[in-house]
Order: C-alpha cells, then structure tokens, then sequence
C-alpha cells in the first residue's frame, strides 16, 4: 500500500521503537538515507537504531553512527530507505518480510516491493532528498552535520550532478543544504577525488582489461587480479565512474569477482541505452543510465561469456 506524507507522518508518530534499514554493500545514498532517517526518529523522541549487515566502507565513517548488526526484534515499526528489492536487504530479507509493521521509503522506478507501506518518489535522484524532504515536513531542524550527510546522499547518487537522474530539485534541495551548512568540498573530495597507491593498481589492471565492443564496454577483474595487488575488493572497487568516461561509448558494464565464483555487475549508460533493463536480465536492477546485478554465482570467465552475450542481444534490440 502507497503512502502519502501524511499517513507516513502518522504511522512514525504512533510509533515507540523504530529500526531502519538500507541495502547490503550500502553506497553513499543508502548510508546517508539511513543515518539521517536515524537522526529525524531521535530528534522526535522515537527510540530508533541503524540496522547494518556489516561495518560499512572507511570512506563513509564521517556519516556512520550507532549501529547493529543482528536483527532488532522488538520494534513496533521496521522502515527500509533506498531499497528496491528484497534481496537487496541481505541477510536481513526473511526477518524483515516477516514483520508486520514495514514501509520502505524509496526513489527507484524499476523495484519490487518488501514492505507492507511504500513510500516512494521515482522522479528523485536519491533516497537522500527524499528523507531531507520528510525531515522538513516533520519540521525537524536540520544542522551543519544533519546537511552534510544529506549532501553527500545526492552527490553519490548522481555522481556529483553529472547522472541523467540529476534535475533541478537536486540542484535546488543541494543549494538548501549548502545555505544549512553542508560542507560539500569535504564531501566531494572525500567521495570524488581522492585515490590509494593500490587503487592506482587496480585502475592499471582494469585497463589491461578492456574489451570493445561497437558502441560497448566490458571489463573485467577476477578475484586472482584483486588478490596479486592485495586489494580487498570488499573496501570498495568504485572503478565505475572512471571507466564508464570514455567519449563514444554508451553502454561500460563492469565484472568483479568479488569473492572466489561471487560475482558482480556495475552497468553505466549514457541516455542511448536504459541499462536496467539489461541488470534486470541478469537478475538484478536500478535506474537508467546506472544498474546492477550482484551475487552471481559460477566462474567469472563463463558469467563474462553470459554478459558479452546479452549486451550482444541488447544492442541490437535497441
Ligand atoms: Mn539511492
């Protein structure tokens, strides 16, 4: 059942112990959403906790608070931000789809639901302006910090304003948080512009490997390539947005073995091709210009084969 603000308002203010969620493997979007949802309960005296299936990336610890990694079992209302499906809870899925009391607060258009309330807004770029946009509506009072996370909810999710999802309510709600405070050149740095030695690595492997195909893209990166840098993939890869820059190619799609036959999929796209269509192919998801699909299982060099040939496929169709 959708929700409108109001009712949303309704089922928080009824509420004593509230949890929330974000997705497994959270990006900048999932953990700003999160820790910000977090913020607004306990400002309304709502005795609330952030529910994580591990310690989040190093490069996010300014925005991480308290958090648990078991489930909660004794809350009155269980709320999931910037999740589009129910695998995407993790080890969380069964227990949360058990509970009765569940709204999912999300801007994904391509989602299946795993709460019994939805609010969702799949015109905004990031979960992150969703829930600024409830925190004004409570009439919370959003400070210096508050701001800062929010900020860097949206400049994640649009990759600093250069994704097609961007628009001009980012741009507007990024010019409130500014006029509160943010400190946006921290958070850009911080998310867009700094590197490690061993990152430097990988980028050299991920050259090695790329393969062209017409207007396409593929690379790939096995577990052994992580391993012969003693690059713990799990730290984060984030090589998407640099490989996905090269003029003329519409359509990059990045293969990572994450663990050993564990693989995953980051898909970028200009406007020509909507790439969540190819994710939702291969049993995963997201928006337009930005997918993926995790998860999959069996070596790399047989997935690689599965994926050159379904973007065969995909380009020819569209
Ligand atoms: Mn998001």
């Amino acid at each position: 059942m959708n929700l409108t603000i109001n009712q949303l308002k309704k089922k928080i203010k009824t509420a004593k112990n509230i949890a929330v969620f974000c997705h497994s493997r959270p990006d900048a979007d999932a953990l700003s959403s999160m820790f910000v949802m977090v913020g607004i309960l306990r400002k309304l005296n709502k005795n609330c906790i952030a529910v994580l299936e591990e310690e989040p990336k190093k490069k996010y610890d300014f925005m991480i608070g308290e958090f648990q990694t078991e489930f909660p079992k004794s809350c009155d209302l269980y709320i999931s931000v910037d999740v589009a499906g129910k695998n995407m809870l993790g080890k969380f899925e069964k227990e949360f789809l058990e509970q009765t009391n569940t709204i999912e607060i999300d801007h994904h258009h391509n989602r299946d639901s795993s709460a019994n309330f939805t609010y969702l807004e799949d015109n905004t770029s990031s979960c992150a302006e969703i829930v600024y946009k409830i925190a004004k509506f409570l009439k919370i009072k959003i400070d210096s910090k508050l701001s800062t996370i929010i900020y860097t909810g949206l400049a994640g999710d649009t990759g600093c304003f250069l994704h097609e999802n961007t628009n001009s309510q980012s741009h507007k709600i990024a010019c409130e948080l500014i006029d509160l405070g943010a400190d946006i050149s921290f958070v850009n740095r911080r998310l867009f512009k700094s590197n490690t030695k061993n990152k430097l690595k990988l980028i050299e492997i991920a050259l090695s490997k790329f393969e062209y195909y017409k207007d396409t893209l593929i690379v790939d990166i096995s577990y052994n390539d992580f391993k012969s840098i003693g690059y713990n993939p799990n730290d984060g890869v984030d090589l998407i947005d640099f490989v996905s820059s090269i003029d003329g190619v519409n359509l990059t799609a990045l293969l990572t073995e994450r663990s050993p036959n564990n693989c995953s999929i980051s898909f970028r796209s200009s406007n020509k091709y909507d790439v969540s269509i190819l994710a939702s192919k291969l049993g995963g998801g997201g928006h337009k210009g930005a997918s993926g699909c995790k998860d999959l299982k069996g070596d790399i060099s047989e997935i690689k084969k599965k994926l050159q040939k379904e973007i065969k496929l995909f380009i020819k169709e569209n």
